[in-house]
């Protein structure tokens, strides 16, 4: 035992503390870790270092110290990034590293102190190694050596196929078919499996993907479309409208009404709602590309992929975009972000969206800078005074910005006074969010005094949640979530506000649907045909699906929870009204429709797919 010890001590040392990170994983990131999850990690360790077995015990302790240091890494960096966008890291995010500076802004609230005690056993290893750097170990045969390997590689391999064969068996669809999202991937095959998944498609995806549709592709697209047209019953604006679309950051409808001590969040919008339009059962569909997501929606109608950004990953890709369909009316069109041009590639995306022109920071003068860049305030004013050098009709697309994790705000323009809320960064969103407010109230202001507004289209929304909902924090309990339906609303729901030229009275529109469904609304209102979208037009009184990117659906007031560590069939259905779980009967007739959507989607988004079903030649 003790010789057995003294050749292996440290392979197995390095096995079992990696095994009890990859299980902690779970816990760390409230997600669910079974025998099937133990069985492949396991495996999968055993089969990512199994050759250092047959390198001498002096040598090999400093490969194991350092791939225990990386995979510590990969398993943090997951957790990590686990917490805001529920879903793990993929290879097509490493395009996306630029961008990250941005979103890392919120690092300090994702990472809690114990997640360093994973790095615990590092430093002990370390200072172990450094010790012993001296002392001669006793070497055994190099035939002895490869014969552990094998052994090891053997066990390695039975311990990680044994479950994905059963669940072969089982008729799941991942081995035959690219899954709806990564946790599914994480749930079957573990996380390293996860990454040697990702990473096999991703190549797959860049070096050998068939650009060209089949025509069974090609056939069920088009059929998809021609039924996806929507009626012609649906409300016409007369004229030609100016369209001015306005995106908030991080902007969620639990703030619209909310009130902390007696004080409203949103006085502004608030009224604002009995104004306009008003949808308080509009949800957000975005993932990993946040911003970039609601942006890539808002203006092509497709939905975002499950790795990376399309922003990043096909930034020169064409659609039917909302831009270029403006434009063929005689709009001068026009994208407004006040940071910088490049940031996660808005120049050339704008471009190929058709944008005639893009604003970006060195396009407005300097002002007070909250977060990332200039407040909300001067950037919709500033561009104000643009839209009014631009020719009639116009069409402006506003990114805010000032509502970004990590929220900090500057004490002297805090007006607030939230001492009863724990959270120091729960309270500095909603610092945010009420200056927003007063910003969009001193653009509508301002759209009023310059008489844009009245025969303007005006469309306001959040991009997506604050990602500081999880269950336990003050948020979720301030709105006394309980159900999966309370965090549904808490976490998805963000406001829609659609002011129509001329209107002289609100209404609150009780219809559900999603960020897809924006663009088809816009034009079936100015009386165009949406062409190769794959959103509805919100007017419209027949149910719409609106799909989330792990597969999860609401449609005809029923929510479809996927389960995403089992069969898609295993989800849970709940009544949107009661929050009951109910019969999965209810949601069954979109079971399989949700998951078609989103792969059509993604062909249509990585094939460049649009010209080929307008029938235009590839272009290599
Ligand atoms: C910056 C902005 C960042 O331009 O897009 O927002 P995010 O993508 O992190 O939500
Ligand atoms: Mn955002």
């Amino acid at each position: 035992m003790k010789k057995l010890w003294l050749m292996y001590g440290d392979y197995i040392l390095f096995i079992l503390i990696l095994l009890i990170k990859l299980i902690v994983v779970g816990p760390a990131t409230n997600t669910y870790f079974g025998v099937n999850l133990f069985f492949v990690s396991l495996g999968a360790l055993i089969l990512i270092s199994f050759w250092s077995l047959w390198i001498s015990p002096r040598v090999r302790r400093w490969i194991l110290f350092y791939l225990s240091i990386l995979l510590t890494i990969l398993i943090a960096s997951n957790i990590w990034y686990y917490r805001y966008f529920t879903d793990f890291l993929s290879v097509a995010l490493i395009i996306q590293i630029p961008q990250m500076g941005a979103v890392g802004g919120g690092l300090e609230d994702l990472i809690y102190p114990a997640d360093f005690l994973l790095f615990a056993d590092t430093f002990i290893w370390g200072a172990l190694l450094l010790k012993d750097r001296k002392r001669r170990f006793s070497d055994y045969p190099a035939k002895k050596r490869s014969k552990s390997a094998f052994v090891a590689l053997a066990a390695g391999a039975v311990l990680f196929f044994t479950p994905l064969v059963i669940n072969a068996a089982d008729r799941d669809e991942w081995l035959v078919q690219d899954s709806l999202s990564n946790m599914r991937n994480y749930f079957k095959t573990g996380m390293l499996g996860h990454h040697v998944l990702d990473i096999g498609r991703e190549l797959d995806d860049q070096f050998f993907e068939e650009k060209t549709l089949t025509s069974l592709q090609l056939r069920e697209m088009q059929q998809f479309f021609d039924s996806n047209r929507g009626s012609s019953e649906e409300a016409v604006i007369d004229g030609q409208p100016n369209v001015i679309v306005i995106q908030l950051e991080s902007f969620q409808t639990s703030v619209i009404d909310q009130e902390i001590d007696g004080q409203e969040l949103t006085p502004f919008l608030n009224d604002y709602k009995e104004e306009v339009m008003y949808f308080p059962n509009f949800y957000h569909q975005t993932h990993q590309g946040r911003t970039s997501d609601a942006e890539f929606m808002l203006n092509t109608s497709f939905y975002p992929l499950k790795a990376g950004s399309v922003y990043t990953r096909y930034p020169d890709h064409s659609y039917d975009s909302l831009p270029e369909k403006m434009e063929a009316e005689g709009y001068e069109t026009a994208a407004f972000h006040a940071f910088e041009r490049t940031f996660w590639n808005r120049d050339d995306v704008y471009e190929n969206f058709g944008f005639d022109h893009f604003y970006s920071i060195k396009d407005f003068p300097e002002g007070d800078v909250i977060g990332l860049t200039l407040n909300d305030e001067d950037f919709f004013l500033s561009s104000v005074d643009r839209m009014m050098e631009m020719s009639d009709p116009f069409y402006a697309f506003m990114v805010a910005l000032t509502s970004h994790t990590p929220y900090d705000f500057p004490d002297e323009k805090k007006e607030l006074n939230l001492d009863s809320i724990d959270e120091e960064i729960i309270q500095n969103y909603y610092h945010n969010i009420h200056f927003v407010d007063q910003a969009f109230g001193a653009l509508i202001n301002k759209l009023k005094d310059e008489g844009i507004w009245d025969d303007a289209l005006i469309v306001a929304y959040g991009d997506h949640d604050s990602g500081l909902q999880e269950p336990g924090r003050d948020m979720a309990e301030m709105a006394e979530a309980e159900s999966a339906v309370d965090y549904l609303n808490l976490g998805r729901k963000v406001p829609l506000f659609m002011k129509l030229p001329n209107m002289s009275e609100g209404e609150v529109m009780e219809q559900t649907g999603g960020q897809v469904d924006i663009a088809p609304t816009i034009l079936s209102l100015l009386g165009l045909d949406k062409g190769y979208m794959m959103g509805e037009s919100l007017l419209s009184d027949d149910p719409r699906l609106t799909v989330f990117r792990d597969g999860s659906y609401i449609y005809d007031g029923y929510y479809y929870e996927a389960d995403l560590t089992s069969e898609r069939e295993n989800g849970n259905c709940y009544s949107l009204e009661s929050e009951e779980l109910t019969d999965k009967e209810n949601c069954a007739p979109m079971l399989y429709e949700a998951a078609s959507h989103l792969r059509m989607s993604d062909t249509i988004i990585k094939k460049n797919a649009v010209g080929q079903l307008k029938g235009e030649s590839i272009e290599e």
